[in-house]
């Protein structure tokens, strides 16, 4: 490369870098010095979403460390006492997202949920443990004791939602863990929950009105139908008061997520280190992660189409829909050399990695010659920053440098070309839904923060 290439490149980073940091800053809200929270995007999420916190903080610790602090500390303000954490937190008022906090109604329904702040009563990935793990990392290089007094005011309470994960969503010690909604999944409206979904009959639902399909082109988003079972879903769960004894006895979805599962043994990985960090005992940890491996190399695998399968709990049996998320197990590290093979089989055809047909070379969230492909509805072909961002750090993880490498370079490529969107039609590179799209954005800086291009 030239010098004058080279200064190029430079200069596209430093634009990118700029416009994702102020999509961050235009996204904040200040709860008072210790605590504030990003909006995932303006008017569409106007609130603290789970996931969306720890994948926002990555991009703080790169340039206001402090600010993944205060994030972090948000989110775990929504804690419940049994180690639970909501999916979303209502730490302000805004009236532009159903469903609200009184619809959740999870205060009056539940005697853990948080007094602090009203809250959602379902749970999403739990990303937390891995940027808490990352802030220590880059932290400790210029203040190590201020790096170790964050892991010691985080670890508690990360073990305590490791522990509920386990405890409470794995009765069957499977070592996977069990969503109760779609939305629990973070993919929300994927086809892997279609089958489930169709045997829901709500019925006598109260009258709602949708919020998302005020703000957003109603062809992007789910249908009523399907959102008619959502908010059936959560009325159920309501009614059974966040209680996951009662859940367990008879409410009728319960599916064991693969990517719940892997983000969670992942993050059990990272709580590992902090309780060596610290000196903390480990054996749990390390219980959690042996008996996690075996139900993946047992339990979700397919070995005709290698291909990692949810399992229904209901139905007992697997759901054989081939999505992006039946590759994301390579984030664990654990796969047999079979299964990363197979895996790697999934990335390179043009179904997947969309290098024929597509604008964009991502991995899209369903592969783009499936029958279930549509390059606009939201979780059911478009591609998703976070998504190939979980897949760049597993494959960086592995060793396998320029496979990582293409998913950076095509992230930069996308969001340089179209800014910082929620999703991207893997067929044009056109940005749809929320627009400057925060983790899109904290992903990015992420991404620029490591070695990439
Ligand atoms: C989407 O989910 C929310 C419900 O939680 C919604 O559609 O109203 C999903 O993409 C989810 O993964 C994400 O955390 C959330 C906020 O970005 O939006």
């Amino acid at each position: 490369m030239t010098k004058k290439q080279n200064n190029e490149i430079q200069k596209v980073k430093a634009e990118i870098l700029k416009e994702a940091k102020r999509v961050l800053e235009a996204n904040w809200i200040e709860i008072d010095k210790d605590h504030g929270f990003t909006r995932p995007a303006r008017g569409l999420y106007p609130f603290q979403w789970n996931w969306d916190a720890g994948l926002i903080a990555f991009g703080y610790i790169h340039y206001k460390i402090e600010k993944a602090v205060k994030e972090l500390r948000a989110l775990f303000k929504g804690q419940w006492e049994n180690g639970f954490l909501p999916h979303i937190l209502f730490h302000t008022e805004d009236d532009s997202y159903f469903p609200n906090h009184d619809f959740w109604g999870s205060q009056e329904a539940s005697k853990y949920a948080s007094k602090e702040v009203k809250t959602s009563g379902i749970t999403q990935p739990p990303v937390a443990a891995l940027a808490v793990w990352h802030i220590y990392e880059v932290l400790k290089e210029r203040d190590e004791n201020r790096a170790i007094d964050i892991l010691k005011e985080f670890y508690p309470k990360l073990l305590a939602n490791h522990k509920y994960f386990h405890d409470k969503r794995d009765i069957e010690g499977w070592g996977l863990i069990t969503i109760y909604h779609p939305w629990e999944s973070g993919f929300d409206n994927s086809p892997r929950w279609d089958a489930a979904m169709d045997r829901l009959k709500p019925e006598n639902l109260p009258a709602f009105e949708r919020k998302d399909i005020l703000l957003i082109n109603p062809k992007y988003r789910p249908t009523n139908a399907e959102y008619d079972k959502y908010i059936h879903m959560v009325l159920e769960l309501k009614a059974r008061g966040y209680d996951d004894a009662k859940i367990y006895d008879d409410y009728p979805f319960k599916i064991k997520d693969k990517v719940i599962s892997s983000i969670l043994y992942m993050a059990d990985q990272e709580l590992l280190k902090i309780a060596e960090v610290l000196g903390e005992d480990k054996k749990e940890i390390n219980e959690w992660l042996t008996i996690c491996k075996h139900g993946f190399l047992n339990k979700l695998w397919d070995e005709q189409d290698k291909m990692f399968y949810d399992w229904d709990l209901i139905t007992n049996e697997p759901i054989k829909v081939q999505t992006a998320a039946g590759v994301m197990p390579i984030i664990t590290g654990v796969l047999t050399g079979e299964q990363l093979k197979g895996m790697e089989e999934h990335l390179d055809r043009s179904n997947f990695c969309g290098q024929k047909n597509c604008a964009i070379s991502l991995v899209p969230s369903v592969g783009v010659e499936d029958k279930l492909f549509d390059s606009e509805k939201y979780w059911r072909g478009p591609v998703w920053v976070n998504v190939n961002w979980f897949l760049w750090k597993g494959l960086l993880r592995l060793g396998m440098k320029e496979r990582a490498q293409h998913l950076s370079t095509h992230i930069l490529k996308v969001v340089d070309k179209n800014g910082f969107w929620e999703y991207y039609s893997p067929l044009t590179g056109k940005g749809m839904g929320g627009k400057d799209f925060s983790w899109s954005a904290a992903l990015t800086i992420d991404l620029l923060g490591g070695d990439v291009m």
